[in-house]
């Protein structure tokens, strides 16, 4: 399939990611064992590694007292993507304690995550994290390094690509490209962003912008999401750096160089969801329709908002209660910061709130799940559930609702409703759109959702399917090699956006 070809004409890949695509634990003997994670990116990025003579770098969730201490292999019985990843593919990271909480608690998540999602009054700005951030930027680009001088030298287009990911590591690639210029190493660099990029007006708020952009600029193709983030990108170059810009090819000029901007929505591993919604036993045993969240508790996925839409539904359209729930599966996430626990309290007093005001002998209006669930639940949820309500403030583009049509296999289907201000809203056309911050609005929406007629609910779920099924996590993949212009066919250039 396509999909080989990119595998084998791309050279090799060095992954360059804030965390490997598994952690290192110690058991109770303190050996160090892997445990795998399974997210889509994973899924797709990990075979271009395993089977392309590829790297993987990243911090592997542990600080080793001896950074010499070898990674484990896999466990035999292990079936993940990352199975195959053989610990001489790996160079795990590692970085003082001290200077990674700074750059990990500090920089990324209390200053890039708020202000990225344009929330700029939560963001801290502190001249010490963000040092710390360059330090931990430049130990990233070291041990890429070390991974380059470590691949067989290469010419022509078949050189080795360096594909960098996310906020974390917007200013690795400074650091890579001179190591390779002085190295004289040919390679190809590449930055995939997944959290929103935002506007000039926000983004300048950040005192130190102009290196983020300069650190962004040394790779030679910059992709996100979506179009809208390509030109807040292209926009702060231009207005911080004075870079000479082409708003309709979405090229930026710098340093003599050329450099792409792309939107590249990134997809699912579609046909994995539709097999485990297929075999995944019935868990919700009721009558009643189900409205699903699904979330990291984040303040950016606009959770309270949407527990306020559901109770402003029941006052308004009584003839939901004894009738419909809203299935509130949220994961904890970030848990040592004190926003987040803040998050969970207010969640934990609505949900009793709402509950207390509406609950009869027989029903609840919120079931709230405060925990991880199994990939087969997830999708048996997905599929038995009437309404998927994905409503964040803001989001990069948001895998839920793609998960959640991918599993919306019974007949009729569900309803989608995804917020304008997710990736998600801005590729899936045929949602119901729902502006989370007008709750009154936001519950007609619901209530639209909840008696849309079967023939509509079926016309719209087969179009947002369909462009799932299309535009997959290994679609997403090849389209990003291919904006590198590691592909050279013409059809597939053709193929992308
Ligand atoms: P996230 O902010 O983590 O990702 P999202 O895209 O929704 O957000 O992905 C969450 C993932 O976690 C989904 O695959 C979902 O299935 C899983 N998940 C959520 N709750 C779960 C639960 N209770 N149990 C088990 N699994 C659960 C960031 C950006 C997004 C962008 C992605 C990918 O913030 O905007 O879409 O990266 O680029």
């Amino acid at each position: 399939n396509n999909f080989d070809n990119v595998v084998s004409s791309s050279g090799s890949m060095i992954v360059v990611s804030n965390r490997l695509p598994f952690v290192l634990q110690r058991n109770a003997e303190g050996k160090l064992v892997r445990k795998a994670s399974a997210g889509g990116l994973v899924t797709a990025v990990a075979p271009v590694v395993i089977n392309g003579s590829g790297l993987w770098v990243g911090w592997p969730g542990l600080h080793l007292a001896n950074p010499n201490e070898p990674i484990p292999e896999s466990d035999p019985d292990d079936i993940t993507p990352t199975a195959g990843l053989r610990s001489e593919k790996v160079v795990a990271v590692q970085i003082d304690p001290v200077v990674f909480d700074s750059y990990y608690n500090g920089c990324c998540n209390a200053t890039f995550w708020p202000l990225f999602h344009s929330m700029p009054d939560r963001a801290t700005f502190k001249r010490e994290h963000w040092h710390n951030y360059t330090t931990a930027n430049k130990e990233f680009a070291n041990c890429t390094m070390k991974a380059l001088t470590s691949l067989p030298r290469r010419t022509g287009n078949d050189v080795p690509l360096i594909w960098i990911h996310d906020y974390h590591l917007m200013l690795a690639a400074n650091w890579v490209r001179q190591g390779a210029e002085e190295e004289g190493i040919m390679c190809k660099l590449g930055f995939f962003l997944h959290i929103p990029f935002p506007p000039w007006d926000i983004f300048r708020l950040f005192p130190w912008g102009d290196e983020i952009l300069q650190g962004m600029l040394a790779c030679d193709m910059v992709g996100f999401h979506i179009t809208d983030y390509c030109l807040n990108f292209v926009d702060c170059c231009q207005r911080n750096l004075g870079c000479r810009v082409d708003r309709k090819n979405l090229l930026v000029e710098h340093g003599g160089r050329s450099v792409r901007v792309r939107p590249l929505p990134i997809g699912i591993p579609f046909e994995r969801f539709v097999e485990l919604s297929e075999k995944a036993p019935k868990v919700l045993s009721t009558n009643q329709k189900i409205v699903l969240g699904v979330d990291r508790l984040d303040y950016t996925k606009g959770l309270v908002h949407r527990l306020l839409a559901f109770e402003k539904l029941l006052e308004n359209h009584p003839q939901h209660k004894e009738n419909v729930s809203l299935l509130q599966i949220s994961v904890p996430s970030r848990t040592d910061v004190k926003e987040y626990q803040e998050l969970k309290e207010e969640m934990d007093q609505l949900v009793g709130r709402i509950n207390g005001k509406f609950t009869t002998p027989n029903w609840s209006p919120i079931r709230y799940i405060y925990g991880c669930v199994s990939q087969d639940e997830l999708a048996a949820f997905y599929r038995d559930s009437a309404v998927g309500l994905v409503t964040p403030l803001r989001d990069g583009m948001n895998l839920v609702a793609k998960e959640f049509v991918a599993c919306q296999i019974n007949t009729p289907p569900g309803v989608l409703i995804v917020s304008p201000f997710a990736g998600a809203g801005e590729t899936m056309h045929e949602a119901l759109i729902c502006n989370p911050y007008e709750i009154n609005d936001a519950s007609e929406v619901i209530h639209r959702a909840l008696t849309m007629p079967e023939d509509e609910r079926i016309l719209r779920m087969n179009y947002l399917r369909r462009r799932e099924k299309l535009n997959d996590v290994n679609y997403w993949t090849k389209s990003f090699l291919s904006a590198m212009g590691s592909l050279l066919t013409q059809e597939d250039h053709d193929d992308i956006g």
